[in-house]
């Protein structure tokens, strides 16, 4: 909502609103322009100001204007377009887009674009020694950086996990991250795998034969990561694959020994998160484990685990329950099972 009450300087906040509004549309977004010039905006209409600022300096004399906004003024007085800001937001523009490349990071695009790269098209075309799966990424761009609705998840999970069980008919198969969340739409697909050990088998080498699997049934289209060990109890695959005639979706399947299940399933569930409370379900979870004494990770909760004074392990403990479920590990804790849906910090 924004004031329509006008005053003297009525125009100067409607170049913040600009200019708001622009820092705004810029994705990887600069927070302290944005907070700056939303002040700006709110700052020159009405009654903050009752006579008209002819100066950057000038606006200086209200509390709360610093030197950023006065010299945009200045700017603004002068006619020009302002050099600083126009190319800070044409950079912050394409820095954004070229960092949303899989495997291509904040600072990688800052440097891409410092050697000349100004679209995506220019990585397509030019060559700036991108690794294969950055080359991915810029090929599948737009696919890559598209939401994956639910039942397409959903989609991708059953064509994987029907694969698997008919590998293995005792291949146990879930599906993690934001969608086991309960999340409308996702970013990537997350599969985590193990097997029941009941009959002395392991899925030792399953990985894989079923990425094999579904590269012959075009499920599976390119590897962005493949484990060191394919076969070992413990690996991890990134890739892309698709529905038939869907978009190319990434995909992470991670297989890890069966006794590591519940904790993993904690673990690759994650939480709810905003910028405030990064991570913290499972952060105040470990937090807790580790006041009553035990340790918890991605591969179990442990016991007997020593210390020393900088909180570092000295040894490694042993497995305080061997965890099929999430349950037994909350069980041990004396706390509540949470729901996926609800693991809010
Ligand atoms: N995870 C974690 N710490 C990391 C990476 C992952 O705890 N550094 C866990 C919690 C995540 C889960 O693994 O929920 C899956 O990781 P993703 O990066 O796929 O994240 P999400 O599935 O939660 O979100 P998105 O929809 O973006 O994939
Ligand atoms: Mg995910
Ligand atoms: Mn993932």
């Amino acid at each position: 909502e924004r004031s329509t009450n006008a005053g003297p300087n009525e125009w100067l906040a409607k170049k913040f609103e600009d200019l708001h509004d622009m820092y705004l549309g810029v994705q990887g977004k600069n927070q302290f322009a944005i907070r700056q010039y939303q002040q700006g905006e709110l700052f020159f209409p009405s009654c903050c100001t009752p006579w008209i600022i002819t100066s950057g300096k000038d606006a200086r004399r209200i509390k709360g204007v610093g030197q950023s906004i006065a010299d945009r003024i200045d700017e603004f007085i002068s006619g020009e377009p302002g050099r600083a800001y126009y190319e800070d937001t044409e950079k912050a523009r394409i820095v954004a887009v070229l960092k949303d490349v899989y495997g291509v990071g904040e600072t990688f695009a800052n440097e891409l674009y410092k050697r000349g790269a100004r679209s995506i098209r220019d990585l397509k075309e030019k060559d700036f020694g991108l690794t294969p799966g950055q080359n991915i990424g810029v090929e599948l761009y737009e696919d890559l950086n598209t939401r994956i609705p639910r039942e397409e998840c959903r989609a991708i999970y059953e064509l994987i996990a029907s694969k698997a069980r008919a590998i293995d008919p005792k291949i146990w198969v879930e599906i993690m991250g934001s969608y086991r969340r309960g999340q409308e739409d996702s970013g990537d697909v997350d599969i985590l795998i193990t097997r029941d050990t009941d009959d002395g088998l392991t899925h030792e080498g399953l990985l894989k034969s079923l990425v094999i699997g579904l590269k012959e049934n075009g499920v599976i289209t390119h590897d962005l990561s493949v484990p060191s060990q394919w076969d070992a109890l413990e690996a991890k695959w990134m890739g892309v694959g698709k529905v038939p005639g869907g978009r190319y979706r990434r995909i992470d399947i991670l297989c890890i020994p069966f006794d590591q299940w519940g904790a993993a399933l904690i673990y690759f569930t994650g939480n709810i998160s905003d910028i405030l409370c990064l991570k913290q379900f499972n952060r105040s979870l470990r937090l807790y484990a580790r006041k009553k004494g035990y340790s918890l990770n991605q591969r179990g909760l442990y016991v007997g685990v020593i210390r020393d004074k900088g909180g570092l392990k000295m040894t490694e403990g042993e497995f305080a329950v061997i965890t099929k479920t999430e349950q037994e590990i909350f069980d041990v804790l004396g706390l509540r099972w949470r729901h996926p849906h609800l693991r809010r910090p």
